[in-house]
């Protein structure tokens, strides 16, 4: 198998889930960092038509959706697996993976991440504070939900880690940013423990902001 690209912007957790993936996995792979614009692009459409990140390439071959790339990840170097072999575990996982991108993200990332950091840093407009207030609500339930998955177990499925603590991790993380995301994960301590017994892997630590721009982005000047 040849070499490998993921395509996307730094501070994504869904790129950032991918590139985790990658390191648990000990594969190298090249970071192809992108810009908000860069995704509007005809080369970026045919990578994505959908012009969303990450994008994953090897030998030609091209995935997106992020679900879709930890599986193919996960199938194509099968050490350490990062999904349980058990059918109903594997079920969880799977019902986990969903309600990240169903009931998760719609809020954290289309409302608070959006209000919070695209639209003062990026965009220089104000947040709709309602629709902030509203996504808390929103965000606090789903993380409820979540942490009742997770039980007083070390991971969402059990002992072993799996792609689906792999994404909560990296949705965790992001949703902290936000001073919603940071209300609504401290009311839920064992989910918030969980996260930061995820943070200290060193596939974490190699794939923060900091860390991705060290890496990945060339130095100026
Ligand atoms: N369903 C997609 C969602 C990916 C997604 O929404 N990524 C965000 C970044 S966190 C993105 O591409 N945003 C750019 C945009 O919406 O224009 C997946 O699982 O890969």
């Amino acid at each position: 198998m040849g070499d490998i690209s993921v395509h996307g912007m730094i501070g994504s957790p869904f790129v950032r889930s991918a590139l985790v993936a990658l390191e648990e996995k000990g594969q190298g792979y090249r970071f192809v960092p992108l810009k908000l614009d860069a995704l509007r692009t005809p080369e970026y459409r045919a990578l994505h038509p959908f012009g969303r990140v990450p994008a994953f390439e090897q030998d030609g071959f091209v995935v997106y959706e992020t679900q879709a790339i930890l599986r193919h990840v996960d199938r194509a170097f099968p050490e350490p697996a990062l999904t349980p072999r058990g059918l109903e575990a594997a079920a969880r996982m799977d019902q986990v993976l969903n309600t990240i991108d169903s009931y998760l993200f719609a809020d954290a990332g289309a409302v608070l991440g959006f209000n919070r950091i695209i639209a003062p840093r990026i965009l220089k407009v104000d947040p709709d504070e309602e629709a902030c207030a509203r996504a808390e609500k929103r965000v606090a339930r789903a993380l409820g939900v979540l942490a009742g998955v997770l039980g007083d177990k070390p991971h969402l499925t059990g002992d072993a880690m799996t792609l689906a603590d792999i994404a909560l991790a990296c949705h965790l993380d992001f949703l902290a940013a936000t001073p919603e995301g940071e209300r609504a994960i401290a009311m839920v301590p064992r989910l918030a423990a969980f996260g930061l017994r995820m943070a200290e892997r060193s596939s974490f630590v190699d794939t923060t902001i900091p860390a991705l721009v060290r890496r990945f982005l060339p130095k100026k000047g």
